[in-house]
């Protein structure tokens, strides 16, 4: 018998890709990138860059392959700016959907200040210009990302505010981008020994697949030696983004190798983006490793759906769950 479980996430061979070392300026970590596509097929990661001050902030890095041959902004792509007093301590974990409806792409990102961890949104078609939207969730939130396309008339994001509730992900809706309402709870964290138990979130984008939006989510394990990061799956109707049609139980990918179990902050691996190839089953996710450095995995999206199946059982309403 076969006591190994499955692979479905497969780490590049070139890991980490992306390092401090490759930095055309001097900083202290690179990590958490959201992704995208260019439409002229360049791989561009956002990277969350840390300096030695512990402040975070943007930079742009384009590789034809999405693998090597990264080049790199000489410069910081977006620093925290000096109007918006939310991103004092920082921007952080940058997530990226691209909406053909507005021609732009539109980050959300987590805006760091005395306050606590907000959300963020900025626009940009090049990224190199970007509109700032400010602050449209206020702290303690984080962990989001826009939905690609409207529901009826409204734009829906994927949040993970703090409640008394406890850390959980929420939907919220918006005919603007601005103004943001009709709040659902989508995903609770599970309790007591579960992989994903107190504190879970968002990682990259909901992911559109012809059985509905799938969301690749982190739960939070807190142990004595610390907390544990790893990915799990649930899949959301596709027309009401809102319900939840299947949960995995288990984790499919965790800390395991040097780069992932060392680093500033070890045991943490944190996607914020992902692309998919031209055979659109392709998935590749860029990770964040012991908030060090930047690591890729790829996985077949049927392969993650035929798995869900599997290891799942139809979720009951969020409201019906003791
Ligand atoms: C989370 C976020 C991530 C970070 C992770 C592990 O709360 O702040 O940016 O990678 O913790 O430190």
């Amino acid at each position: 018998m076969d006591n190994q479980h499955e692979v479905m996430f497969h780490r590049h061979p070139q890991n980490p890709i992306l390092t401090t070392a490759q930095w055309p300026y001097a900083v202290n970590t690179v990590f958490n990138p959201g992704a995208t596509r260019l439409q002229d097929g360049t791989t561009l990661l956002l990277c969350r860059v840390e300096d030695r001050r512990g402040i975070s902030h943007l930079c742009a890095a384009r590789s034809a392959n999405g693998v090597d041959g990264w080049t790199i902004d000489a410069a910081p792509t977006l620093l925290p700016a000096d109007d918006h007093p939310e991103e004092t301590w920082g921007i952080e974990d940058p997530r990226i959907t691209y909406v053909a409806e507005l021609e732009r792409y539109v980050v959300a990102y987590t805006a760091y200040s005395r306050a606590g961890p907000g959300v963020s949104l900025a626009t940009t078609q090049d990224f190199v210009h970007f509109e700032r939207y400010g602050s449209i969730m206020m702290p303690e939130d984080k962990d989001a990302a826009l939905f690609p396309c409207r529901f009826g008339n409204y734009w829906a994001l994927v949040h993970r505010p703090i409640s008394p509730l406890g850390a959980h992900i929420w939907m919220a809706y918006s005919p603007d981008l601005r103004h943001w309402g009709s709040h659902h709870l989508i995903l609770a964290a599970r309790r007591g020994s579960w992989w994903d138990a107190n504190r879970i979130g968002l990682s990259p984008p909901p992911i559109e697949t012809p059985e509905g939006w799938l969301l690749i989510y982190h739960g939070v394990r807190q142990t004595a030696a610390g907390c544990l990061y790893r990915i799990g799956l649930a899949l959301f109707d596709r027309d009401t983004p809102e319900r939840c049609l299947r949960r995995g139980d288990a984790w499919l990918f965790g800390p395991e190798t040097q780069y992932e179990c060392g680093g500033d902050v070890g045991n943490v691996v944190f996607p914020c983006g992902f692309t998919i190839d031209p055979d659109q089953d392709t998935l590749n996710l860029y990770y964040g490793a012991g908030d060090t450095c930047i690591g890729l995995a790829t996985a077949s999206i049927q392969a993650l759906l035929a798995w869900l199946k599997r290891h799942s059982a139809a979720e009951p309403p969020v409201g019906a769950r003791a």
